[in-house]
C-alpha cells in the first residue's frame, strides 16, 4: 500500500499559515503522543523559523505513562518547550497560559518597558485530527471552534481570545506534500489523522493486524479469543468474524464489517494503550 494525500485545502491551507505566521509571537505544535514523529511535519519548519515553539504532546491520555516519559525525556535534552496533555480536560490549561508567557517573555518585558501590555498571539500548527480546535476549545472558557475526529475539519481563518491576554489561531492541519516515509503515513492513517477514504479499510486493518503480529500480540489474541495470529491474512479475517459472528448469509464471512471494527477498536484503546513512534537514541525530533 502506498499513502498519498495532499488535497487542495492543505496547500491552501498552507498559504494561510504562511501569510498569518508573520502576525504571531509563537507556534503551538500540536502532537499526538501515540505517533509523535509521525506528526512532525517538514513543511512547517518555515512557520517556525525564528519563533519560539510550545509542543504540546496532547492526548497523552492514550498512552501509557512510561511511553511518554521516553518522549519528554527526549524533547527536554534537546531543549525543546513541550507540554505533554490531553486536550480535552484542560487540566494543563493554567501550565501552557505560564509557559507561553515564558517562551514570549522578551517581548512581553520589551513592552512593558514601554509601559504596554503585549497580548500573545500563538498560531496552533499540526497535522490534522491531533487536537488543535478541542485544546482551544478547552483553553477557552466557552467552545468557539469547531473539532471532528476526521481530519480537515477546520477551515478558515479563527482567532480566538483567552482573558490572560492569549490570542489563538488555529489552523486546519497539513500532512506533508508527500511521504517519504510510508511508515510515518501509515502511523498517521492508524491514528485517524489520514482520511479515511484514501486509504482502502480492509488495507488498513490489515496493517493493524500486521502491528499486532509483531507487537502486543497477547492483546490482540484475547481480544479476539485466538490461539495465535494466522499467516495467512484471510484466514486471520475468517477466524476473527468466525468468533465475532460477522456472518454474510450463506455467503461467507463479513470482511468489511471485520476490518471496521479492528479499525474503530484499534483507535478507542480496546487493544490497549498504544506509542506506535518513539524516540531515536540521539537523533534529533525536528
Ligand atoms: N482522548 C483524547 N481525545 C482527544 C484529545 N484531543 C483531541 N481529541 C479528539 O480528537 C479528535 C480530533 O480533535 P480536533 O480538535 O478536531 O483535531 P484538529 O483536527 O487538530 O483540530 C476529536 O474527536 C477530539 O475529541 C485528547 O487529548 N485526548
Ligand atoms: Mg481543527
Amino acid at each position: 500500500m502506498h499513502i498519498q494525500w495532499y488535497p487542495g485545502h492543505m496547500t491552501k491551507a498552507m498559504r494561510m499559515m504562511q501569510e498569518a505566521v508573520k502576525q504571531v509571537d509563537c507556534i503551538i505544535y500540536v502532537l499526538d503522543a501515540r505517533a509523535i514523529s509521525s506528526c512532525i511535519n517538514p513543511k512547517f519548519d518555515e512557520l517556525i523559523k525564528n519563533k519560539p515553539v510550545l509542543y504540546i504532546i496532547g492526548k497523552s491520555d492514550l498512552v501509557e505513562q512510561e511511553d511518554i516519559k521516553k518522549w519528554t525525556k527526549a524533547f527536554s535534552q534537546q531543549g525543546k518547550n513541550f507540554i505533554a496533555a490531553d486536550n480535552v480536560s484542560g487540566k494543563q490549561r493554567g501550565l501552557i497560559i505560564d509557559k507561553l508567557k515564558k517562551i514570549n517573555a522578551e517581548v512581553i518585558e520589551k513592552y512593558a518597558q514601554k509601559g504596554a501590555k503585549k497580548s500573545i498571539r500563538a498560531m496552533v500548527v499540526g497535522v490534522p485530527n491531533t487536537g488543535k480546535s478541542t485544546l482551544i476549545n478547552s483553553l477557552c472558557a466557552s467552545k468557539k471552534t469547531i473539532t471532528g475526529n476526521r481530519p480537515g475539519v477546520t477551515r478558515g481563518k479563527q482567532w480566538v481570545s483567552l482573558a490572560e491576554g492569549v490570542e489563538l489561531l488555529d489552523t486546519p492541519g497539513a500532512v506533508p506534500p508527500a511521504f517519504e516515509d510510508q511508515q510515518k503515513a501509515l502511523h498517521l492513517a492508524f491514528i485517524g489523522s489520514i482520511k479515511d477514504d484514501i486509504v482502502p479499510y480492509d488495507e488498513l486493518a490489515i496493517e493493524i493486524i500486521n502491528y499486532f503480529r509483531q507487537n502486543k500480540t497477547q492483546d490482540f489474541l484475547d481480544r479476539y479469543k485466538l490461539e495465535s495470529i494466522p499467516e495467512d491474512n484471510v484466514e486471520a479475517f475468517d477466524k476473527i468474524a468466525q468468533n465475532r459472528g460477522y456472518l454474510l448469509g450463506k455467503r461467507g464471512y463479513d470482511y468489511e464489517r471485520t476490518a471496521k471494527a479492528l479499525i474503530s477498536e484499534f483507535r478507542g484503546q480496546k487493544l490497549g494503550k498504544i506509542m506506535l513512534d518513539f524516540p531515536e537514541e540521539e537523533k534529533e525530533i525536528l
